[in-house]
This record gives structure tokens, C-alpha cells and sequence, in this order.
């Protein structure tokens, strides 16, 4: 096992690697910003280093400052959490050809799932089912035109180093499709400095399942059951939870399956996310690849009473998947995640730093709260707003959703707006109650 492990992030997640390394015994190094001095897992960790201010080019992201932070600790990991460098395949080989371990897939993999359009062939050639359209990237507008007739309208024009909904563009006609293609291009131009497109069939109103992986560098493959996503708003997720009311068993077995596959072809080692589409034909479809540990990882340690961040440490040491025996997993109970961001969401969400002046989190059975937050601390403006993760569990669905509503009105965070009312409507919502949430729900039921 390592001895100390250098943490290249902040905020809850920070604090929620501090605390896995900690139950494993390791040393914890914690990085931190100018304006990240006072955060508790600065406070909680064994040893903390400053390396630079505020804007993250200039900290979180600078890669040179973070391995040499490592080296001169004497930290033998780093644990990258997610956003930041997590999926940044050139630092993770950095990481690596400085004899660090990397707490992650190997960069080949991140590179692999990176692309979007690489990624779908790589499905396509391991059948693994992908939505119908084309094979990897396009390169001329005859061959977008051939495709898009092919599937027939409407069609969606995809950024192959895109994610996340940028450079998107659905085609409901032929006779916009040339247009699209060539401001799709355009935009992945500027975005990600690469104009290389790949197209799709449009999925009308999609559920967002994605199935949590992991595999050991002894080639054990595993899945740990899905979680339903599809209450997000412009691609930020919002509310997450594990099981899915949309999968059966059957379905679940299908979906874990295919996941493995798609692991197996990246050759991939750690812990990962399978994203899918679900049509309104329970058809599914590989979307892409998350090559990190994910915010919502919590709603499948509850139904799977695993500690996903101990098991990535165990398995970048070289250890074995520690409850091999317990695959396949059945989901026990029902969990559901909660984002609490410093938002106004009266407001469109427009964020909302500053000082938490009081702040009372609930309490009692099956409540999980993930969180850097304490009264007297000021959330800066530099980073992502998430400042809470408000997790329950309940033995039923229905238990879940009561819960929730008990856990949520407990909460006073006094100083900043909160996305916590938000919350709470979204809990009066029929649609939501009854499991029907699709990616359109915020526009069409809210
Ligand atoms: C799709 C789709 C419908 N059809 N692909 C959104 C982000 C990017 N990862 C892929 N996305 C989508 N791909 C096909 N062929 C609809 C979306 C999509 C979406 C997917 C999951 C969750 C929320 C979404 C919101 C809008 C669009």
C-alpha cells in the first residue's frame, strides 16, 4: 500500500479522498490555493502545501507545480478526483514517468475514451450497441449527407473531442444539415482545437443511465449496478440515483455487461463510468466513457456498501478488487444524490458565493452528507459551485423520496443561496415521484 498519497483536488471531494486515506492508513497531502487555506480538508489531511493562487491555471491545474509538490513530500500517488487534471491523459503520464503511481486508468485509456468518435468505434467493433450513424469521424459533407439518409432525420452532429453537449447539433431536416456540419465543425474548432465531427441518430427523450465499473490490474472486471441520471440541467447533473427505476434485472444484467465489454476493450484498469442512452424502448446505447471517480459515486457505495475511493487507492497499489465475491452485485435498497450548489436557483442558477454564516445539515438514518462546508467559511467564486452532496437512502424508493423531503428541510445554510429549494420542488413533482424523469424533464415538467 502507498504511504502517502498527494490529493490534486479540492472542495468536498478533497475532503472525501482525505477521509478514504485515512480508513486505509495512508499519509494524505493535500494542495490547495491562495483562497483554499482555510477548507476543512486542508485542516484534515496529514500535511498540506500551497501552490499558487486562486485561478486554477495557476493551482489545480498546474501540472508542474503539482508533481513537484509530490515529489519533494515524498508522496508515492496522486488521487486527481474529478474534474481538473482527472481525465488529462498527458498529466497522468507525467505522473507516471515520475514514478508516481497514478490513481486512475492508464493514460492510453483516458486518450481511448477521450475521443469521442475513437470511443464509438471501439464499441462498434466489440458489440457493444451504439446508437446508428457513423463509423468514427467524418471527414467530407458527401459522407455526413450519406449517413444522416441512411438513419434518417432527425440526425445529431457530435464533436469526436467534444462531451458534456459541446459542439452539438441536432439536424431535424436535410436541408439544414450542411449548415450544422460546418458550424459543429467550427466550434469544436475553437473549443477543443480539433474540427472533427462524428454523427448519430437523434434519441428522442433519453434516459441518462451510466453503469459504474471497475477492474484491478489482475484482470478481475466488475460492475456495480447503474445510476439514473436524467434529471440534469445544460449538462450539469442535479439529482442522481441508484437503482434506476427504469431497468429491470434483465436490463441491468444486459447494460453491466455491455459496460464490462467497453472495459475490456480500453484495457481498462480502475474505476470508470459506462454512459448509455435508454430510448422509450429500453433499447440502450454506449454515449461515452468516464475515465474518473464521478460526483454521484455515492448513490452506488450506498446500494452496493462499497467505498469506491478506498478501492480505487487499493487497486492503483496493485491490490486485487477487495469483494469479487459479492459481483454480481444486487442493488440493496435505493439511493439518491442530491447537488447542492451555491446557486440561485430563482434566479437561473446564477451562482452565489460568499459566507455561510450558519449552516445545519440533517441527521439520523440513511443520511449522507458530503461536504466542505461549515459556518464561518466563504465559498470563493473561482470554482465549480457544488458545495454539498445531500445523499439518502431508504429501503424502498418511496422510503428514499420521504427521506428526502425530511433530510432537505432539515438544512439551513444561512449567507448564500443554495439549490436545496430547488430540491424540494422537484420532490412535489409527479413525474419525478412516479420515476418518469427523462432528460427533458426540467423543460417540460418544471
Ligand atoms: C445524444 C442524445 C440523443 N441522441 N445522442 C448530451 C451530452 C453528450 N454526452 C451526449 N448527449 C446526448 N447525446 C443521441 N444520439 C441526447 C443527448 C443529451 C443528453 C444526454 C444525457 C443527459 C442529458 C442530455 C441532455 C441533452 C442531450
Amino acid at each position: 500500500m502507498f504511504k502517502k498519497v498527494l490529493i490534486a483536488n479540492r472542495g468536498e471531494i478533497a475532503l472525501r479522498i482525505v477521509r478514504a486515506l485515512k480508513e486505509l492508513g495512508v499519509s494524505s497531502l493535500m494542495v490547495y490555493s491562495e483562497v483554499d487555506a482555510n477548507t476543512l480538508a486542508v485542516r484534515e489531511a496529514d500535511e498540506a502545501v500551497r501552490i499558487g493562487p486562486a485561478p486554477s491555471s495557476q493551482s489545480y491545474l498546474n501540472t508542474t507545480t503539482l508533481i513537484s509538490a509530490a515529489l519533494s513530500k515524498g508522496a508515492d500517488a496522486i488521487h486527481p478526483g474529478y474534474g481538473f487534471l482527472a481525465e488529462n491523459a498527458q498529466f497522468a503520464r507525467l505522473v507516471k514517468e515520475q514514478g508516481l503511481a497514478w490513481i486512475g486508468p492508464d493514460p492510453e485509456s483516458i486518450e481511448l475514451m477521450g475521443n469521442k468518435s475513437k470511443a464509438r468505434q471501439t464499441m462498434q467493433q466489440c458489440g457493444v450497441p451504439t446508437v446508428p450513424g457513423s463509423e468514427g469521424a467524418m471527414r467530407t459533407l458527401d459522407e455526413v449527407v450519406g449517413f444522416a439518409n441512411t438513419v434518417g432525420y432527425p440526425v445529431l452532429i457530435k464533436a469526436s473531442a467534444g462531451g458534456g453537449g459541446r459542439g452539438m447539433r441536432e439536424v431535424m431536416n436535410p436541408g439544414d444539415l450542411e449548415n450544422a456540419f460546418n458550424s459543429a465543425r467550427s466550434e469544436a474548432n475553437v473549443a477543443f482545437g480539433n474540427d472533427e465531427v462524428y454523427l448519430e441518430k437523434l434519441v428522442l427523450r433519453p434516459r441518462h443511465i451510466e453503469i459504474q465499473v471497475l477492474a484491478d490490474s489482475h484482470g478481475n472486471y466488475i460492475h456495480l449496478c447503474e445510476r439514473d441520471c436524467s434529471v440534469q440541467r445544460r449538462h450539469q447533473k442535479l439529482i442522481e440515483e441508484a437503482p434506476s427505476p427504469a431497468l429491470t434485472p434483465e436490463l441491468r444484467e444486459r447494460m453491466g455487461e455491455a459496460a464490462i465489454q467497453a472495459m475490456k476493450a480500453a484495457k481498462y484498469v480502475n474505476a470508470g463510468t459506462v454512459e448509455f442512452l435508454l430510448d422509450e424502448d429500453n433499447e440502450f446505447y454506449f454515449m461515452e466513457m468516464n475515465t474518473r471517480i464521478q460526483v454521484e459515486h455515492p448513490v452506488t457505495e450506498f446500494i452496493t456498501l462499497t467505498d469506491l475511493i478506498k478501492e480505487q487507492v487499493r487497486i492503483a497499489a496493485g491490490e486485487p478488487i477487495s469483494f469479487l465475491d459479492r459481483f454480481p452485485f444486487t442493488p440493496v435498497g435505493h439511493a439518491i444524490e442530491f447537488r447542492i450548489n451555491a446557486e440561485d436557483h430563482e434566479r437561473n442558477f446564477m451562482p452565489s458565493p460568499g459566507m455561510v454564516t450558519a449552516l445545519e445539515w440533517p441527521g439520523g438514518p440513511g443520511v449522507r452528507i458530503d461536504s466542505h462546508l461549515y459556518a464561518g467559511y466563504t465559498v470563493p467564486p473561482n470554482y465549480d459551485s457544488l458545495v454539498a452532496k445531500l445523499i439518502v437512502w431508504g429501503n424502498t424508493r418511496s422510503e428514499a423520496l420521504d427521506r428526502a423531503r425530511r433530510a432537505l428541510s432539515e438544512v439551513r445554510i444561512e449567507g448564500i443561496k443554495t439549490t436545496v429549494g430547488f430540491h424540494l420542488k422537484v420532490l412535489e413533482s409527479e413525474t419525478f415521484i412516479k420515476g418518469e424523469a427523462r432528460t427533458d424533464f426540467l423543460e417540460r415538467y418544471l
